[in-house]
């Protein structure tokens, strides 16, 4: 049975680019995975899917035909997604191939709010799918910011009920020296309560602290994988967290 390997992140946060990276890395090892694009309002991707979600919908279709901005064509096609789940899972069901790269759409919400995400999810089976999930490099650089990124990867892990995977995608932005205090912040947490404490207490700092302290201690907070699909690296790592927790068989709760 294939492997689905959902890329979850914010807008921009490099989902299309990696879903392209990692199928040429995977290529690469010798493993022919399938690339399907969930997002119906996608203008150009880095790759040629081979399922594709605007065979059934596509936001500007739906902008069109409803009359709708493009805010309220894009919930519009969301929930169209919903509708045609099952049949998007019978046509995947006619490839083989070791994993499943599912790019889903760029604004996080449709994905992780809506009804979309779930009927997807279901409707490919909940087995052997995990969640790659991608936190922005804007986003994170900051301590608080840190934070933000970790509690929206949690409450997409709460929502989906899926194992995942932590990674900080185009590790490439960010300078030596930040990438190193990225990466330490998700493995010593008493390191990001001192960044956090920096700048000043105010109550927004003592209620981030609260936030991670609850964060440790139901594991969700884990080590974050640099990665760039631009310069190539990381790739490996991911491959390797993807498959512990697929061979490891990951309990949810554990880090
Ligand atoms: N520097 C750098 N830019 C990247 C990387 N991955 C994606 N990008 C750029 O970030 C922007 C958004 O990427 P995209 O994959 O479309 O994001 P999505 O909305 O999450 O699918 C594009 O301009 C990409 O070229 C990366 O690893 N490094
Ligand atoms: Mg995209």
């Amino acid at each position: 049975m294939a492997r689905n390997l959902y890329f979850i992140g914010t807008a921009g946060s490099g989902k299309s680019t990696l879903v392209h990276a990692f199928r040429l890395w995977l290529n690469n090892q010798g493993h022919e995975p399938v690339t399907l694009n969930l997002d119906p309002g996608a203008e150009d991707l880095p790759y040629a899917p081979d399922i594709d979600v605007r065979d059934w919908v596509r936001t500007s279709d739906v902008m069109e035909s409803e009359g709708l901005g493009p805010n309220g064509a894009q919930i519009a096609a969301a929930d169209l997604v919903a509708i045609h789940a099952g049949e998007i899972a019978e046509t995947l069901s006619t490839f083989e191939g070791p994993y499943v790269l599912v790019d889903t759409p760029g604004q996080i919400e449709l994905f992780t709010f809506r009804e979309a995400g779930t009927a997807v999810i279901d409707a490919f089976g909940r087995e052997d799918s995990i969640i790659v999930y991608l936190n922005d490099p804007g986003l994170v650089r900051g301590a608080s910011g840190f934070v933000s990124s970790i509690l929206m990867s949690a409450t997409t892990q709460f929502r989906h009920n899926l194992p995942f995977v932590n990674i900080l995608s185009k590790a490439d932005m960010l300078s030596e020296d930040e990438l190193e205090k990225v990466v330490k912040w998700s493995v010593d947490p008493y390191a990001l309560y001192e960044a956090l404490f920096e700048d000043g207490t105010t109550s927004k700092t003592l209620l981030d602290v609260e936030f991670l302290k609850g964060m440790e201690s139901i594991g969700l907070y884990r080590r974050v994988v640099p990665v760039s699909a631009e310069l190539l690296f990381g790739l490996d790592e991911v491959y390797n967290q993807v498959q512990q927790v697929f061979e490891g068989g990951e309990d949810l709760s554990k880090d």
